[in-house]
């Protein structure tokens, strides 16, 4: 009886590891516990400034970042309400629990800027914001801005 009633422990403990591993399979190598997210800082949104869907841009130009209802602040941070800003460059929104990558599709602004000049290759290109907190984790619910598509002439 004690060693049935293990057996199932075992059993249920694989099924829910293996569920687990499946849940995050797009993420990069995460912890096996899974981050505890941030709530998002009531009514916050993020959007851009200066820059809008279907604009027509040349390269170099100027990108800034809007906030509303949370307060910009350097990563590292752990005041309540504050994040910085994540520019998404012709990607889809990186795995939301973990901590945002960094690379050319991913921009951090973890000295809490507010804005950037970009230098894109000629051609239509997608933009979206997104706030993350000071561990650069996204807050749940996610803070983006809409995704917007410009061409670089
Ligand atoms: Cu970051």
């Amino acid at each position: 009886m004690k060693h049935q009633s293990l057996a199932a422990c075992l059993l249920a403990l694989s099924l829910s590891a293996s569920a687990a591993v499946y849940a995050a399979d797009t993420a990069s190598p995460a912890p096996a516990a899974a981050l505890a997210r941030t709530p998002a800082p009531a009514g916050a949104k993020v959007y851009f400034v200066g820059i809008k869907d279907g604009d027509t841009v040349t390269s170099p130009f100027k990108v800034s970042f809007g906030a509303d209802g949370a307060t910009i602040a350097p990563a590292g941070s752990t005041d309540a309400g504050t994040g910085h800003h994540h520019l998404i460059i012709d990607s889809a929104l990186p795995p939301q629990d973990a901590p945002l990558p960094a690379s050319e599709q991913v921009k951090h602004f973890g000295k809490g800027q507010t804005e950037t000049e970009l230098t894109l290759a000629p051609g239509k290109h997608t933009l979206q914001l997104e706030l993350a907190d000071g561990r650069h984790v996204p807050f749940d619910p996610p803070v983006v801005s809409q995704k917007i598509t410009i061409t670089v002439k």
